[in-house]
């Protein structure tokens, strides 16, 4: 099945007909449908398949007859999950990309020496749940089962439930990456670089450190209209100072800070709230300027708090440290096409298998407007072939 054909699978699964963006959060309908996808597309290519407790999955294409049995494998693969009104790209494209690539090098002839897999961990938006990559921090041991069971989602549904809801149990055990020599991950670029350099194809030198930091800001209830505005203790006024605060600090710094996400109770028209709770997502070009970012944000905010009669409390909830790529590795797969090695400040399961001493490159395809979580993400069909070959390329020389 051509690449063109496996991306018509899966444009519509998980598809709002509203905004066309996608809903694919894990351990749901939309993404159980990816997991028998999947599972059906490595089955097809005789992949040896492997699914765990968790619904991460790896399909292994093992040498016919191996010279040297025992080799540490080849990984690829991304993740199929996104975040909420996300676009079709970020994660499957890397998924779709390593099954063509498996289906070129097939094509071409090429007979492994060492085994290749095509993976897909879950959970890698950390949208549903507040952890990054929750997937592969699971089966690097970064993160354990019995701390993330009791995460919950925005509907107090516990990841132990949702697990065992989507027909997965756990127990089973995760997948293991002891055979695992390197691990490629393609994804589309977000971000403008490939654009701006006009080229088709990146490698990844780094992904700058980033965390998400939720903010409870607490007040007093009160009329409206019958408290007078001296006499109010509202946690919105606090938020809304802390958010230009943060906008204001990260152009200073040169960082990315965002709230994106909001909850206010009682979230009433005629009402000064009693709390608001807000996600702040920042990243910085390294780990200690994301702690004074984070720190000059939350002093800001509790300084404003004194003065509104407010509290503010600040729990980080999901931190991803700096990583920077082997650079032998980024440099040699760079050369296979001359492709440029760039920076990203997005979170990738690359970056937690990087983390835990799996050496690990990055291959990026160029992204015509460089937009991403967003139903406009988009990269043409010509620049996904391109990306195929590409890993096609690298998978023949990492597992030549
Ligand atoms: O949020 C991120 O950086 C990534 O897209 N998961
Ligand atoms: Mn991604
Ligand atoms: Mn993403």
């Amino acid at each position: 099945m051509t690449f063109e054909a496996m991306w018509r699978d899966l444009h519509p699964v998980g598809r709002s007909a509203s905004s066309g963006g996608y809903n694919r959060s894990p351990w749901t309908s939309a993404e159980s449908e990816l997991r028998a996808w999947f599972t059906e597309a490595a089955l097809a290519r005789g992949l040896e398949l492997e699914t765990d407790g968790m619904g991460n999955q790896v399909g292994w294409w093992r040498p016919a007859t191996p010279e040297a049995p025992g080799l540490p494998g080849v990984l690829t693969g991304s993740h199929l999950d996104s975040v909420l009104d996300g676009g079709a790209y970020d994660g499957p494209l890397g998924v779709v990309s390593a099954l063509a690539a498996v289906d070129v090098l097939r094509a071409r002839g090429f007979s492994p020496s060492r085994p290749i897999g095509v993976s897909v961990f879950t959970e890698e938006e950390g949208s549903r749940f507040g952890l990054a990559c929750l997937g592969s921090r699971l089966v690097t041991g970064a993160s354990a089962w019995a701390d993330a069971r009791e995460r919950q989602d925005r509907d107090g549904v516990y990841l132990g439930d949702a697990v065992a809801d989507a027909g997965l149990d756990p127990s089973t055990g995760l997948l293991s990456l002891d055979d695992v020599g390197c691990f490629v991950e393609l994804h589309v670029e977000q971000g403008r670089d490939l654009v701006d350099r006009d080229v088709a194809v990146g490698v990844a030198s780094e992904i700058w450190p980033h965390g998400r930091y939720r903010f409870d800001f607490s007040g007093e209830a009160n009329h409206a209209g019958t408290t007078r505005m001296e006499d109010r203790r509202d946690p919105m006024l606090t938020y809304a100072m802390t958010a230009l605060a943060a906008n204001k600090q990260a152009r200073l710094a040169g960082q990315r800070a965002t709230f994106g996400r909001l909850e206010v109770a009682p979230n009433g028209t005629n009402a000064v709230p009693s709390r608001v709770t807000a996600w702040l997502d920042a990243r910085c070009s390294s780990d200690a300027g994301l702690a004074e970012l984070v720190d000059a944000i939350s002093r800001q905010g509790s300084e404003r708090a004194s003065r509104d009669g407010t509290q503010l409390s600040v729990t980080a909830e999901s931190v991803s440290g700096s990583v920077v790529f082997d650079p032998d590795l980024a440099r040699d797969l760079a050369g296979i096409g001359g492709w440029p090695i760039i920076p990203t400040q997005a979170g990738h399961d690359a970056g937690i298998l990087s983390a835990a001493g799996i050496p690990t490159a990055m291959l990026f395809v160029r992204n015509p407007t460089g937009v991403s979580h967003s139903p406009a993400e988009f990269a043409e069909m010509a620049d996904c072939l391109a990306g195929v070959e590409a890993l096609a390329d690298t998978l023949a020389k990492l597992a030549s």
